[in-house]
């Protein structure tokens, strides 16, 4: 695998991890390290031996946003052509699960980096917020439009108008997070959720994120049209048969993927 200068790639059985490592700047998020990013995700995306991917940051920090050093004397036109927001929309087109394990700061474009992630398992200790108002801008990378439509418009408006952060506990409570634990076992539990998921059917669970995805892109009457074509075509797999197959037969299922 590639060596990166601003993340740190393993594979854990069919899990592929990715490290964000900027330490000393909280994972702040410059274009090298989207670019190494959204790099690495479709390398693991298309890597048939992995089955989920999680992406992680420090104990610390999963990231303290976007790069506030790079930014500060860039012109509208350089903001726009740099097209750091094609980077992060860059996760939404990885087909496999993607969970994001934060812990500390996760903040500005780091949040909305966790958000573009499939699921979110946070440490006890991890803080959201969207802090650009701070800054004398708004969020640019789904902050208002992901967050809305996730922790609703009352706790929106706030993180986004008035820099309210959130605990992971509210985080949770409002939606954002799957799940909340302590910061000495945070990676490990986003690892193991994304084992299970690896060893599951793979097409289903491409089909399944897809259009659970789509919820929040499309009309109600498109997503399940959609929907029910995946159903169908899932029918056309081997896994299809073996799955149900397996259950009448009371094995576990060997799934294959095609
Ligand atoms: N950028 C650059 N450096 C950062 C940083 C950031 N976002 N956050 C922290 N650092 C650096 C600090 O400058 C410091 O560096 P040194 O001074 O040691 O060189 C080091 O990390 C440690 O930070 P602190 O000393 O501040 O640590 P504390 O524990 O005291 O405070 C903190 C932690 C996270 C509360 C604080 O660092 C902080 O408030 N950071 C800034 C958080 C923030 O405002 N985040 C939002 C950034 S704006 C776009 C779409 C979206 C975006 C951009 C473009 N397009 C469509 C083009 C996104 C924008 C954002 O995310």
């Amino acid at each position: 695998m590639s060596v990166y200068e601003t993340i740190l790639v393993e594979i854990h059985d069919k899990v592929g991890l990715v490290r964000l490592n900027r330490p000393k700047a909280l994972n702040a998020l410059n274009s090298t390290l989207l670019g190494e990013l959204v790099a690495a995700l479709q390398i693991l995306d298309a890597d048939t031996s992995v089955g989920a991917i999680v992406v992680t940051g420090s104990e610390r920090a999963f990231a303290a946003g976007a790069d506030i050093k790079e930014m500060v004397d860039a012109s509208a036109v350089e903001m726009l052509l740099r097209d750091f927001i094609s980077q992060i929309d860059g996760i939404r087109s990885i087909k496999k699960p993607v969970i994001a394990a934060v812990s500390g700061w996760c903040l500005g474009g780091g949040n909305e980096l966790a958000m573009s992630c499939d699921m979110i398992v946070a440490s006890d200790t991890a803080r959201f917020g969207q802090p650009e108002i701070n800054l004398g801008v708004i969020p640019g990378a789904g902050g208002t439009q992901r967050l809305a439509r996730t922790v609703g418009k009352a706790v929106a408006m706030e993180m986004v108008l008035n820099n309210r952060t959130l605990s992971a506990l509210e985080a949770q409570q409002f939606g954002l997070v799957n799940r909340v634990v302590p910061v000495d076992c945070y990676l490990e539990e986003a690892l193991s959720l994304a084992a299970e998921i690896a060893n599951r059917a793979p097409l289903a669970i491409r089909f399944g994120k897809d259009a659970i995805n789509q919820a929040f892109e499309t009309f109600l009457a498109d997503g399940l049209a959609d929907e029910r074509r995946s159903f169908y075509f899932l029918f056309s797999t081997d896994d299809q048969q073996e799955g149900m197959q397996a259950f009448i037969e009371k094995r576990d299922p060997e799934w294959k993927g095609v």
